[in-house]
């Protein structure tokens, strides 16, 4: 099963959904940070933080994005990341529950292979504990940390890429690398999963390109993959015929 799509007819309002997951500091706050500081102010909402008790812990980041289709549809994006503590399972499987897409923030030396693994079945556990179908809920994933030693090579991220269905980004979100290109992919993967159930273009005329337009617009790409694709507004002040 799917998770129910969130597009209220009535209310005229598409939420799109997505969870970044992943081991304890594999970089999932990290990610969430630098696209909030990279959304433009007037369209993203507050970063909000719940510390848990063993203070290291972030519980979840939340960040709604929200435009308006040209049919007059609100649509709002929430990205959510979960804490990676084996002990905050049952926080995990919560957030879990509707999501439209995964980002998997894992960590890519070598060391952290094991941690990975074991935090890929517990997100397919959880799923399934959530009546999602782990087979339908497109997942991506992203190799972070890629600034530090004893990394998986390229050769071998590009061996796990041919492997598995999910499409697979590099990064190093400290610099900002891959960060904004794993946001596109996931979205992109939602979408056309979103799409496929209740037919987004068909009924609120709502198309992948406008929509990936539509927050892109509003995130400053500069020096990253996606400048070329969605250009960095100018900054404010220039004269304008
Ligand atoms: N060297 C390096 N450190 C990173 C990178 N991304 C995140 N970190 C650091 O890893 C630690 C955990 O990151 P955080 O985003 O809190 O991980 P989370 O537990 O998955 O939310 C922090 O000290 C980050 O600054 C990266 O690409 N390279
Ligand atoms: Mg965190």
């Amino acid at each position: 099963m799917h998770a129910t799509v969130q597009l209220n007819h009535a209310q005229r309002e598409l939420t799109v959904k997505i969870v970044y997951y992943g081991p304890g500091l594999s970089g999932k706050t990290t990610n969430l940070q630098l696209i909030h500081q990279r959304t433009l102010p007037d369209v993203r909402g507050r970063l909000l933080t719940v510390e848990t008790h063993d203070d290291r812990t972030l519980f979840f980041d939340l960040l709604p994005v929200f435009f308006s289709t040209a049919s007059g549809f609100k649509v709002k994006v929430k990205l959510f990341t979960v804490p990676g503590q084996v002990i905050h399972n049952a926080t995990r499987r919560i957030v879990l529950q509707g999501a439209d897409a995964v980002a998997f923030i894992a960590d890519s030396r070598r060391s952290a292979a094991p941690e990975n693994n074991a935090y890929w079945k517990n997100l397919v556990e959880n799923m399934r504990e959530n009546a999602l179908d782990p087979a339908q809920v497109p997942v991506v994933i992203q190799y972070n940390k890629r600034d530090l030693p004893d990394t998986k090579t390229d050769a071998e991220i590009e061996e796990t890429r041919k492997k598995g269905k999910e499409p697979v980004v590099g990064a190093i979100a400290i610099r900002g690398v891959g960060v904004l290109e794993t946001l596109f992919a996931v979205l992109q993967v939602a979408f056309r999963s979103i799409d496929a159930r209740a037919g987004l273009s068909k009924n609120i005329g709502l198309t992948e390109k406008e929509f990936l337009t539509q927050v892109f617009n509003n995130i400053d790409t500069s020096g990253t993959e996606l400048e070329k694709l969605f250009p960095p507004k100018k900054a404010q002040g220039s004269a304008t015929p």
